[in-house]
């Protein structure tokens, strides 16, 4: 974070002529187990990282928005807020501002004309969630410059509404909710029916560790979007708003009358709600070989149930599992189709699983592991 600050405050200076007002940051998030059940009104256990997303801002005198992309070799964009905001086709990153701003101004905010700037260092595209990060910061950075308070609750509503709504994948409240929300040394535990939040303290003998598998990922909205439908489907079938009200009692006794696929991913829905319970209680009382096996399950469920591991990913966590033993605990991390694998591994073992990826990932499967070291962050500020 140390170097992205002035960096910012360059880029800015140097763009805009003039110094920033305001500058936010957001974190972005890894996921120790929970995975797809967002969506599903059902629970999660992420935690924010050392990794951030900076936007810097000032007003402007007119009703137009331009940004300053520094990580995306200083792409700018500019629209205004007195047209209705189109969907940005060729740069990406710009339809992430535009939807914050479209969602702010439908909630009722007053915005006016604003120069933006962004850096950061969460890994893009790795499934550490740097859209959220995105989208939270620069929420939070109009809520200050436009003198509104939002609470951080509604910052991650807005950026998962600007996600839904105008960038188009139909991801659930996690990512935004973590990076808004993080707590300085603990997970965060979220029921995602009424967005309660809960610290989880890990225990001081863990790293946190990230692997980032850097698979290329493709189809990953596409994949997910039918992911949800499935789920939604099976809700539907029960006559449920969502597989939160299913319990795997019922399931079981009925199991048989859904479509196979759409019984396979609910099973891992059910059966996820509860692994991270168990984790929560077995975090709580130091019970290293219960998350490990948990951990387990989980990346056994998202690759043979949920469908949505690599055969890289696997392999990436064969390594780091042979090394963590029954002493911690590895899965894949986030959305599925490539990313990151997260480990929560014995302090004295990080060394020897370092090695091991080093030496045998790039062997297996011919492509270069990324290895991140990180403890759980706090989530959005306003840096001044
Ligand atoms: C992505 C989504 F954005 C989250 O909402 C969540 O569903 C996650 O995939 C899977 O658990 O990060």
């Amino acid at each position: 974070m140390s170097e992205l600050l002035p960096a910012i405050e360059l880029g800015f200076r140097e763009h805009f002529g003039s110094k920033a007002v305001h500058i936010t940051r957001a974190p972005g998030r890894v996921n120790l187990i929970g995975e797809h059940t967002d969506y599903n009104d059902g629970f999660v256990l992420p935690c924010a990282v050392e990794y951030h997303t900076l936007v810097a801002i000032s007003p402007r005198d007119d009703r137009e928005v331009h940004t300053l992309a520094l990580d995306w070799d200083g792409q700018t964009d500019s629209f205004s807020l007195d047209s209705s905001i189109a969907f940005h086709e060729t740069q990406m990153w710009s339809n992430y501002v535009r939807g914050v701003c479209v969602e702010m101004l439908a909630r009722g905010h007053q915005l006016s004309g604003c120069n933006i700037a962004i850096t950061g260092n969460v890994p893009q595209g790795a499934g550490l969630s740097s859209s959220a990060a995105l989208e939270v910061a620069l929420a939070s950075a109009m809520a200050a410059q436009f003198g509104v308070e939002i609470a951080p609750v509604d910052l991650a509503l807005i950026g998962q509404a600007a996600e839904n709504n105008f960038v188009g994948c139909a991801c659930g409240i996690m990512d935004q909710l973590i990076s808004a929300t993080g707590r300085e040394h603990f997970a965060v535990a979220i029921d995602c029916r009424d967005l309660s939040l809960t610290p989880q303290a890990i225990p001081s003998s863990l790293a946190l560790m990230i692997v980032n598998s850097n698979v290329q990922r493709g189809l990953v909205d596409s994949e997910y979007n039918t992911r949800r439908q499935q789920c939604e489907a099976a809700a539907a079938h029960f006559g449920l708003s969502s597989l939160r009200d299913l319990t795997l009692a019922e399931f079981n006794k009925r199991e048989q009358e859904l479509d196979p696929v759409v019984a396979k991913r609910t099973r891992h829905v059910l059966e996820e709600n509860q692994r991270v319970h168990d984790t929560q209680i077995a975090l709580a009382s130091n019970d290293i070989a219960a998350v490990s096996a948990l951990m387990k399950a989980s990346h056994n469920s998202m690759r043979d149930l949920f469908e949505i591991t690599t055969p890289q990913i696997d392999s990436l966590v064969g390594i780091l599992a042979g090394v963590a033993g029954e002493h911690g605990g590895v899965r894949m991390t986030g959305g599925g189709f490539g990313g990151c694998v997260v480990a929560l591994l014995a302090k004295e073992r990080v060394a020897t699983a370092i090695e091991a990826v080093e030496s045998q990932y790039h062997v297996q499967t011919g492509l270069d592991p990324t290895i991140y070291l990180t403890r759980p962050s706090a989530g959005v500020s306003l840096v001044r």
